[in-house]
């Protein structure tokens, strides 16, 4: 595959796939990324600038998109708005974003012919009760509860339309939650390891109980490489690396393994619609297109993301006051 455009490649889950075809492939990458208070350019830093270019600009603008995407062999799409407290407190920009982002896109794509494979999350399925032995499937029917994810399911079911009405050569992913290096320190994980190394005590929404299915960043972007190579046209793939785990028991891993009490944590306000567990079945991507994941052991794997925000508090410590100032006005 000669030349990629990632559009958010400058966000978590996209820039480790840009380093990931970097270090894997021969392609050459064309970042299309507004920069948001999500985006990092560190993120692509060192990076071969003979391969990786980076564009500053909006999905949603129609005349960049159409320029960018005429000169690419294939669309990775990454760019959205994607956490889910700031879908509660400001719903616009997920809207705009998520929804006329993809769509204008896909127009693009379906009017140069160019293939497109398209990012979204397991928590279009909605959630599962902690002792349902069903895990979400390629099958189960959509039933989003967040602003955040809601607007994921309309951008997925735009390219399911766009590939039966157009013939838009079209796959789709639904991944688990990520983890690993450059991740935003609103997200859970990176959240409480810079907690800690601040000397904060890390939060726990509710409970503690709900279930999130992880998977390291770097197999998700060995599964996205998988099906945009091999991938049949017009079809799901649910991506996820059977690691299912409790918030409680992720806060008190985190702890024990930064030298901590691991009860040394508290319970703060609940997330409102919060789901309760994501689970998935990626049975069709392993058997279809024998794709496995590398990170087997959460535990090293975490220990690992707890090395990098060691390693490169100079990449996260400017976007960490201001992250913190935001939870303490929801009470979180
Ligand atoms: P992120 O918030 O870290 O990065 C999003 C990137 O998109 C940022 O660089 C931002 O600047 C850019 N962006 C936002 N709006 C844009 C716009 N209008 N035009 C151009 N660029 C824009 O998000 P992430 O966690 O890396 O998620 C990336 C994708 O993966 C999203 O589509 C998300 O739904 C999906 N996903 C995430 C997870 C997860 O665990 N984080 C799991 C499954 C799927
Ligand atoms: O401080 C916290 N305390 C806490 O208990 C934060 C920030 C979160 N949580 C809980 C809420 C969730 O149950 O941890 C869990 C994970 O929270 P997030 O990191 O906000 O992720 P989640 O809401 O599960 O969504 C993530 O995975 C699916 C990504 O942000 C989405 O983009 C992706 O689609």
């Amino acid at each position: 595959m000669g030349k990629i455009l990632v559009t958010g490649g400058a966000g978590f889950i996209g820039s480790n796939f840009v380093h990931f075809l970097i270090g894997n492939t021969d392609s050459e990458v064309v970042v299309l990324d507004k920069l948001t208070y999500a985006g990092n350019p560190a993120s692509l830093a060192g990076l071969p600038e003979e391969r990786v270019s980076l564009v500053v600009g909006d999905v949603c603008d129609a005349e960049t998109v159409d320029a960018l995407v005429a000169g690419a062999d294939a669309v990775v799409h990454y760019a959205a708005e994607s956490h889910n407290d700031n879908s509660l407190a400001g719903p616009r920009p997920f809207v705009d974003t998520n929804i006329l982002g993809t769509y204008t896109l896909i127009e693009a794509a379906r009017r140069h012919g160019v293939r497109y494979h398209h990012i979204s999350t397991d928590e279009v399925y909605g959630d599962l009760e902690l002792d349902d032995p069903q895990r979400f499937t390629e099958s189960t029917p959509y039933n989003p509860s967040s602003p955040y994810s809601s607007t994921k399911a309309g951008s997925d079911l735009l390219v399911r339309a766009w590939v039966r009405s157009f013939g838009l050569e079209a796959t789709i992913s639904n991944c688990s939650n990520n983890y690993g290096p450059y991740q935003h320190v609103e997200k859970f994980i990176p959240r409480q390891i810079t907690n800690v190394i601040d000397g904060i005590r890390p939060r726990l929404y509710g409970t503690g109980l709900n279930v999130r299915d992880w998977i390291h960043a770097n197999d998700h972007s060995s599964a996205v490489w998988t099906i945009l190579n091999r991938g049949r046209i017009g079809e799901t793939y649910l991506v996820g690396a059977d690691g299912e785990k409790d918030n409680k028991s992720v806060v008190e891993a985190i702890l024990a393994l930064m030298g901590e009490d691991p009860q040394a944590y508290d319970h703060v306000a609940d997330r409102p619609g919060h789901d309760l567990r994501y689970a998935i079945d990626s049975t069709k991507l392993r058997t279809e297109l024998g794709w496995t994941p590398a990170y087997r052991d959460f535990d090293s794997g975490l220990a690992a993301t707890i090395g990098w925000y060691r390693d490169n508090e100079d990449w996260w410590r400017p976007a960490k006051a201001a992250t913190e100032a935001k939870y303490a006005r929801s009470g979180q």
